[in-house]
């Protein structure tokens, strides 16, 4: 007799009835229908990196949303955070309807109103500032490629005063730093060819949780491929964990760590000889200028020892040009940041790794035609966020400035502030001052997703679409290979939310601008850039994206290199510098130790969240949900205090922080303590994210201006420790 097992018994008995039954009658079964799962090609934006995604719509629903194989810059693989992206669209935190205020400012009372009448009531009283303070006198804070549209609106009406914290509060000190040194900046995504490097030195910028996808892929390939990692940073990152040599240095102190690899690279003559003597300027006067800086001179400030000094300069040129010192991103520390950038720079020029395999490449972008609008009025006042070119390398604009000028009045009033996708609240630093200028505005409109903390003190607060629900402009991107992506919408927005492109036209129209905005749709403007590139706009539609040609990107395939700086080439000396008053090469200032007794607050990134805006995001928020306290053990130890036992921080100003729980670990210095950025939220629409975690940006509550370039360094704050008990 055959034996049937149960499993092929049942599948006779289901293929039997099935046959006698026929097909149309499986409801009667109450087998469900199969699922339809559309996939619709997107970009990211969750942070600013722009991964290509494709998000899969299961029965009108959003379901995932994975890494577009075909990008090269996500290669096909998102971040935990884009994953998560879909957990902003699902938030039901989030902003749903046109609001304007009916109580104080920051009172977080509104009543719901129709886009009709919450534009109108933005336009009438733009008209009115523009009238009495004349259009300069209103100021836009935009981040990311969302503004685009609304900056053009800000310009037909007349204002010069855009601004975004990523140059001042960011990556602004890093990019004079090296447009002062070679002439041209580093950008986003980052030049960096980390995948090809065969020794990465990373001075603070903690790839593994500073989660920028290609960075950390390329960081994770370099690594396997045997790459040496050397990491300064007074805490042992997960970089860190990946390191041949990890240098806990003491926060503040890199200039010195910076000075005396050079004077190593330089007395122990293992620099770049051809590359310094074809392209540097000065470099006799730094070579001279570095002499003194010997390792045992900088051993007592960095503390880190002399041998290790020098033995991590030799292993940076044994590898050299594949050398890479990275650059970093958010550069606003301690005040002499363009400086210190500046001796990054050099560290790599030493290493002569620009325009080389394993350094900096040249990066490639095609050329997309923007779109023919009228020309703009030319603004009767120029903008003030810099004003008698206070900070003389500024190379865009300041968002400090301008809260500066709001409060001041000075050089000329600011009575209108627009905020997109910006949370000032977290992102500027000394909170009081920002309340300060919004005491001073006739009009506060915030633009979010969710009820941010800025939002809770806007006059006007309009519901945005999610990047999964809208069109933006097409990302012409800059990197490896060049691309043009699209952004469309994956699913509908769920109440009455609106896009940047509707929100930005609908607003001139009301201004009386419609002739700013030719266009009838968005498909009509960005098929009008796609067919101008001579590309397909089906293809698009459909590929998410569209490859150029490779162009050589490196030395190595024949690309020339060229130095926009005054001398032509690498500026080991920079005259401009010297001409404008200041070290013509980078010099060190001690750091300001702190009051006694207490700790410097140091801040940085979680792989799940980005800066304030992903913690009302369910899934991600999930993941994490409050930040903790880095304390280094023994400290904890002397204070009685373990992992999981709740402190509060006060910092020099009495700024009281919320609870926040202890990580006792020996990976941190004793001098310092750390925590993720953007917890602590105090809107109480955030349901979710309310109160959970302590605030970094609240305890920020001093900053030293860069004198270069006028970003805000941050890490200078220092904190005591309460037990909350
Ligand atoms: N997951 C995730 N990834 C992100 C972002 C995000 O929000 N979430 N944001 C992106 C953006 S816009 C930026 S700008 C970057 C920011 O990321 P990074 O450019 O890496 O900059 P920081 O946040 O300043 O770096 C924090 C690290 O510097 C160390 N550090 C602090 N003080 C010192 C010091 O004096 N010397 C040295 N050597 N190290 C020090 C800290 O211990 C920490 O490890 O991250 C990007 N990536
Ligand atoms: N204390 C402190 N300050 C910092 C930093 C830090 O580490 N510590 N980091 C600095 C750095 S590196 C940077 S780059 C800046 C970042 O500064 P911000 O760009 O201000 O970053 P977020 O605080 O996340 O604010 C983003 C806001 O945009 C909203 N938003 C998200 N998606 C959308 C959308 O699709 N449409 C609209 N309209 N709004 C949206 C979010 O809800 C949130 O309110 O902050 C800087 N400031
Ligand atoms: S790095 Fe992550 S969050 Fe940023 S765009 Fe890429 S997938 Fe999105
Ligand atoms: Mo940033």
């Amino acid at each position: 007799m055959t034996t049937l097992s149960r499993r092929s018994f049942l599948k006779i008995g289901t293929a039997t009835i099935l046959a006698k039954a026929g097909l149309e009658s499986l409801d009667a079964f109450g087998v469900p229908a199969p699922s339809k799962v559309e996939r619709i090609p997107t970009f990211c934006d969750i942070c600013f990196w722009k991964c290509n995604a494709i998000a899969s719509v299961r029965d009108g629903h959003l379901w995932k949303i994975e890494g577009n194989p075909a990008d090269p810059l996500c290669q096909g693989r998102l971040c935990p955070r884009g994953t998560g992206g879909i957990g902003a669209a699902g938030d039901p935190d989030r902003l749903k309807r046109p609001l304007i205020r009916t109580r104080e400012r920051g009172e977080e009372m509104w009543r719901e109103v129709s886009w009709d009448e919450a534009l109108a009531y933005i336009a009438e009283r733009m008209k009115a500032i523009a009238v009495e303070h004349g259009p300069e006198s209103m100021a836009l804070f935009s981040h990311g490629l969302g503004g685009t549209f609304l900056k053009h609106t800000w310009k037909a009406f007349g204002s010069p005063n855009i601004a975004a914290p990523s140059f001042a509060q960011c990556r602004g000190p890093r990019d004079t730093g090296f447009e002062l040194t070679y002439g041209e900046g580093i950008g986003s995504p980052e030049r960096t060819d980390i995948e090809n490097a065969r020794c990465i030195v990373l001075i603070g910028s903690h790839l593994g949780e500073n989660m920028h996808n290609t960075q950390v892929q390329e960081f994770s390939k370099a690594v396997h491929a045997g790459a040496t990692v050397i990491v300064a940073d007074p805490r042992f990152s997960v970089a860190a964990s990946k390191a041949k040599h990890y240098l806990p240095v003491k926060p503040g102190t890199d200039m010195a760590l910076l000075l005396a690899w050079m004077h190593v690279l330089v007395t122990e003559k293992l620099h770049d000889a051809e590359f310094v003597a074809a392209h540097g300027h000065g470099f006799e006067s730094f070579a001279a200028h570095v002499a003194r800086f010997t390792p045992e001179w900088a051993y007592p400030e960095t503390g880190i020892e002399p041998d290790v000094i020098r033995e991590t300069a030799r292993e940076m040129a044994r590898h050299k040009p594949a050398t890479l010192v990275h650059p970093g991103r958010r550069v606003n520390w301690y005040g002499d940041d363009a400086q210190r950038a500046r001796a990054v720079a050099l560290l790599n020029a030493l290493l002569g790794n620009w325009n080389r395999k394993g350094g900096f490449y040249t990066p490639a972008m095609m050329d997309v035609p923007s779109y023919p609008y009228p020309d703009y009025p030319k603004p009767a006042r120029p903008r003030l966020d810099n004003p008698d070119k206070r900070y003389p390398f500024a190379g865009e604009a300041i968002t400090t400035g301008i809260r500066e000028a709001t409060i001041t009045g000075k050089p000329y009033p600011i009575k209108g502030w627009m905020v997109y996708a910006t949370n000032l609240l977290h992102s500027l630093p000394n909170e009081k001052e920002t309340l300060r200028a919004i005491d001073a505005l006739d009009l506060l409109v915030v633009i979010d997703v969710i009820p941010s903390e800025i939002a809770g003190y806007a006059d006007v607060v309009l519901p945005e679409s999610t990047y999964l629900e809208r069109h933006d402009d097409l990302n012409v991107e800059l990197f490896k290979q060049p691309f043009v992506a699209l952004r469309q919408p994956v699913v509908k927005s769920p109440d009455d939310q609106k896009p940047n492109w509707w929100i930005a036209r609908e607003l001139a129209a009301k201004l009386g601008l419609a002739s700013y905005f030719p266009w009838n749709d968005i498909e009509e403007y960005l098929r009008y850039r796609v067919k101008g590139a001579g590309l397909d706009w089906e293809t698009l539609k459909r590929e998410g994206i569209v490859l150029g040609p490779k162009q050589p990107i490196y030395q190595e395939e024949g690309l020339e290199s060229e130095f926009p700086t005054p001398s032509g080439k690498v500026e080991f000396y920079s005259n401009q510098l010297e001409a404008a008053g200041f070290d013509p090469m980078p010099v060190y200032q001690a750091p300001d130790p702190g009051p006694p007794g207490s700790f410097r607050l140091l801040f940085g990134r979680a792989p799940v969240h980005s800066f304030s805006r992903t913690h009302s995001n369910r899934l991600l928020s999930d993941a994490m949900p409050e930040n903790a306290l880095w304390l280094n053990a023994d400290v904890a130890r002397r204070y009685g205090l373990k992992s999981g036992d709740k402190v509060r921080l006060r910092n020099q100003d009495d700024v009281l922080s919320n609870p926040i729980a202890v990580k006792a670990t020996q990976r941190i210095r004793p001098d310092c303590v750390y925590m993720v950025h953007g917890f602590g939220h105090t809107s109480r629409g955030l349901r979710h994210a309310f109160g959970k975690g302590a605030s970094d940006s609240q305890l920020v509550t001093r900053y030293k201006t860069d004198p270069l370039m006028g970003g805000t360094a941050v890490n200078v704050n220092f904190v005591t420790l309460e037990p909350e008990i």
